[in-house]
């Protein structure tokens, strides 16, 4: 099985991005179980990632995509389920681009929801100690939109299948005030492999 791990550029008033330091984590440590993995930054720009992420997937040609995404306030790995056609925002994107409750695109469905069994992925996560839940919304911001773009090129090819995970500030990162929650980078790059390990296993029916 060849992965792709995606994580975002920083954005907003941060100087790091939990998500792209665990998609490095995950990818430096090279295969999971003989899975090939790798690493691909993507923009926080809700007009660009759409296109950085349909050249990602046609220059590797994965059979699975995890997207990772920086969430505030979070002390758990968050397993997203579904990706709604809306975007909104109340700090503007990395492009200066702030949209006010709009439709991504008028001819697509009004959600996407992951093929992939995300109970099972969540109580995989947890019997490693590490808390996880499942979220029936990711947002109406940047990480939305990649999650919707990326399930709307796995229904057009087929053979691909894509989960979004929001995840905790990492301990120690800088441009995180003291008083939020975090999770170690070595727990969250567990987690992840966790979702490798379990969909490479129980492979096609997950
Ligand atoms: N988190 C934002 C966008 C980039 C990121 O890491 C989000 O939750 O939409």
């Amino acid at each position: 099985m060849k992965v792709v791990i995606t994580g975002f550029e920083p954005f907003l008033h941060y100087t790091e991005n939990s998500s792209w330091e665990v998609a490095s984590q995950v990818a430096s440590c090279g295969d999971v179980c003989g899975v090939e993995i790798v690493k691909e930054i993507l923009p926080v720009s809700f007009m660009r990632v759409g296109a950085v992420l349909r050249s990602v997937v046609e220059r590797h040609n994965p059979e699975l995509i995890i997207l990772l995404g920086q969430a505030a306030g979070i002390d758990y790995i968050k397993l997203e389920r579904i990706a709604i056609n809306m975007m909104d925002a109340r700090g503007a994107d990395n492009d200066g681009y702030a949209p006010d409750e709009q439709i991504i695109d008028s001819s697509a469905p009004t959600a996407y929801i992951t093929p992939l069994k995300i109970k099972t992925l969540c109580q995989a996560i947890a019997r490693r100690g590490i808390e996880a839940k499942v979220s029936n919304s990711a947002g109406l911001y940047v990480c939305n939109r990649a999650y919707f773009e990326a399930l709307r090129l796995c229904n057009e090819r087929g053979g691909t299948k894509a989960i979004f995970v929001h995840l905790p500030y990492y301990e120690g990162q800088h441009s995180v005030s003291a008083d939020q929650p975090t999770m170690s980078l070595e727990k969250m790059k567990l987690a992840i492999q966790t979702i490798i390990e379990e969909i490479n296993d129980k492979d096609r029916t997950i």
